[in-house]
């Protein structure tokens, strides 16, 4: 499948019993990170996604609960459960997401290669792939 990757985060146990810290720098991630959001609160019975991107790149954690990243690069799909606030998933551009069964209290940060931009949406499934078959 394209270039879809598991990246682990650097996890920081305290030695003194006060708990983790995760910490992403300059070079984790293959592109500069220009937008930050996050969703929670989804009920457990909605999607959400449903699109691909033409140029954004993005990098997804679970930073609290879990839920299922539905990825499909036109050839092939395939569902990735991520649960861990130490590991996220790069998902590179022209690849098709939809976000599903998220747990009570889940909370997905989405750390992104680009500034918010409507055109670069593609929202209808038959349009990726005529997108993706060009
Ligand atoms: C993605 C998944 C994981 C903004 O105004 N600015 C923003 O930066 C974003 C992301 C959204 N919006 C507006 C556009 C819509 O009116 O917020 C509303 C909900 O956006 P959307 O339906 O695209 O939300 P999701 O959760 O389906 O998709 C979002 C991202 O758009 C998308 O890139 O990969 O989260």
């Amino acid at each position: 499948m394209k270039n879809i990757r598991i990246i682990d985060i650097p996890k920081i146990s305290d030695p003194d019993g006060r708990g983790n810290l995760s910490v992403l720098e300059k070079d984790i991630l293959p592109f500069t990170i220009k937008r930050v959001y996050y969703l929670y609160d989804v009920p457990s019975d909605s999607t959400r996604g449903g699109h691909a991107h033409k140029d954004l790149q993005q990098f997804l954690i679970a930073l609290s609960g879990s839920f299922d990243v539905v990825l499909d690069d036109g050839k092939t799909r395939k569902v990735i459960t991520l649960n861990r606030p130490y590991k996220g998933i790069l998902i590179p551009s022209g690849v098709w997401r939809e976000l599903e069964n998220f747990s009570a209290g889940a909370v997905c940060l989405s750390l992104v290669s680009e500034t918010y931009d409507e055109d670069d949406y593609i929202r209808e499934y038959d349009d990726f792939k005529t997108y993706v078959n060009s």
